[in-house]
C-alpha cells in the first residue's frame, strides 16, 4: 500500500505510472502547488526539499507527520528514486531488468540521463528567473537551455533509431520499463518548445505508440493530461 503525494502533470507523473501500471494498491494526495503547499511545516517533514513528488511506502517503518488519518510508513522523496523501489519491490512486472543483464546498468544510465540531464535542463528552461537576477538575460538563457534540450533529445532519439534497427521498441530493447514512463514524462513538458520532441522522427514514432499504451491512457486522463499531440496524423 502506497499513497502518493503528487501534482498534475509534475515529477510525480511518472512514479504515478509505475502504481497504476503495476496494479498497486496506492491513494493519490493533491499538493497544492497554486498555494505553495510543498512548501508548509508539514509536507517539509516528510519531504525537506519542498518538491513534488513523494511517496510513503506503508509497507515499510518510518514516521509520517502529516495528520492522524495517514497511516505510518516509510517517506521517499526524488522521482527517480521512488521509481527504482518500486521496480525492485515488485520485480515480477518486468519494469527494471533483472540483476546481472546487460541491460540493468543501461537502464540506470538512462534514468540518471533523463532525470539529470533531461529533467534537470527543462527546470532551468521553465525556470529561468531562479538563474538571474537581470530580466534581460532570461531570453538568452532560454534559448541556451532550448539548444541543450535538443541535444538530450537527439541523443535519446540516436537510441532510439538503433533500437528500431533492431525491432526494438522500447528505450531498453523489447519491453517497456520505468525510464519509457519517466521519458514520457519529460517530453509531455518538453512540447511546448522549440524543437518539439516530435520534431525527432524514431523518437515521434515512439511517443505516439507509448502514448497508446494503457497505462499511459489511464493515468492521462486521472491527471486530466492531453494526449492529443501525440494522435497519429
Ligand atoms: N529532483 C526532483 C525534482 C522535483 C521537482 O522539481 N518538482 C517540482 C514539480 S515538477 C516541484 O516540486 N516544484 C516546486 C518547487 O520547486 O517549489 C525529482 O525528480 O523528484
Amino acid at each position: 500500500m502506497y499513497t502518493l503525494f503528487y501534482y498534475p502533470n509534475n515529477a510525480s507523473l511518472a512514479p504515478h505510472f509505475l502504481l497504476h501500471h503495476m496494479g498497486l494498491s496506492y491513494d493519490l494526495v493533491l499538493v497544492d502547488k497554486k498555494s505553495n503547499a510543498q512548501k508548509s511545516p508539514a509536507y517539509l517533514t516528510l519531504n525537506p526539499a519542498g518538491r513534488i513528488p513523494t511517496l510513503i511506502d506503508h509497507s515499510l517503518e518510518g514516521p509520517v507527520g502529516l495528520g492522524a488519518d495517514l497511516k505510518s510508513g516509510l517517506a521517499i522523496f526524488e522521482s527517480p528514486a521512488i521509481c527504482i523501489h518500486l521496480c525492485e519491490q515488485h520485480p515480477e512486472h518486468g519494469l527494471i531488468p533483472a540483476l546481472g543483464s546487460k541491460e540493468r546498468p543501461l537502464f540506470f544510465q538512462w534514468l540518471t540521463y533523463l532525470n539529470n540531464t533531461l529533467q534537470a535542463e527543462l527546470m532551468v528552461r521553465y525556470y529561468p528567473h531562479r538563474h538571474t537576477d537581470d530580466e534581460s538575460t532570461i531570453p538568452n538563457i532560454v534559448a541556451a537551455q532550448n539548444e541543450r534540450i535538443a541535444d538530450a533529445l537527439s541523443v535519446i532519439n540516436a537510441q532510439l533509431e538503433s533500437n528500431c534497427r533492431e525491432n526494438k521498441a522500447y528505450l531498453l530493447g523489447d519491453t517497456v520499463t520505468a525510464c519509457d514512463f519517466f521519458l514520457f514524462m519529460l517530453v509531455e513538458w518538453s512540447l511546448p518548445i522549440t524543437p518539439s520532441p516530435l520534431h525527432f522522427d524514431c523518437l515521434a514514432a515512439y511517443l505516439k505508440r507509448l502514448a497508446a499504451h494503457p497505462t499511459v491512457v489511464a493515468v492521462c486522463e486521472i491527471e486530466q493530461i492531453d494526449l492529443t499531440p501525440f494522435k497519429p496524423c
